[in-house]
């Protein structure tokens, strides 16, 4: 139901028919990056996206996600992208590091591109914390994915 008489909001059903999906996984904690791409690929299913319109490309670490963002957004073919991964402080000194530059990275391609990135890349302290996370980060990435793609296309229908 609409909130207010005359301003447009913008009411987004979950859809994903006829959408186009990337998804990035990194192998690093790859046990991990598993769970993430199971849940989100069982999520994209769910909500109506045909698996021939799903696209994987894995890589060893968190710190490649961007480009292979950033070469997939500039193919045209997507509608939206995923990125799956997990950083944990507990076996890296430079966690700050591998965390802040991945999730940096992801931010500008979607800017920088227009084509909208879910952030499934997890920051845990430990391999529980991740592994109890992984679930509901790959099926919440899958749900923010259709979301963003039905979004972008209804602002851009309503500027013919
Ligand atoms: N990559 C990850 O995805 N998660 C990590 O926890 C991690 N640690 O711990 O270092 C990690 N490092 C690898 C990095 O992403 C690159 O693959 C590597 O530096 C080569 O460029």
């Amino acid at each position: 139901m609409p909130r207010f008489d005359t301003i447009h909001e913008y009411e987004i059903a979950l859809d994903g028919r006829g959408l186009s999906i990337g998804i990035v996984m990194s192998r690093f904690n790859q046990n991990i990056g598993e769970g993430l791409l199971s849940a989100c690929v069982a999520e994209l299913t769910r909500l109506g996206v045909v698996t021939d319109d799903i696209e994987i490309a894995t890589v060893p670490g968190a710190l490649e996600i961007p480009l292979v963002l950033q070469n997939l957004a500039q193919s045209d073919r997507f509608d939206a992208l995923i990125a799956l991964g997990a950083v944990i402080r507990g076996e890296t000194y430079h966690f700050e590091v591998v965390s802040n530059d991945a999730c940096r990275g992801v931010m500008e391609v979607q800017l920088d591109t227009g084509v909208p990135i879910a952030n499934g890349i997890l920051t845990c302290e430990n391999d529980e914390q991740a592994l109890a996370r992984a679930g509901q980060k790959g099926s919440d990435c899958a749900q923010a994915a259709v979301e963003m793609a039905k979004l972008l296309h209804a602002v851009g229908d309503r500027s013919q």
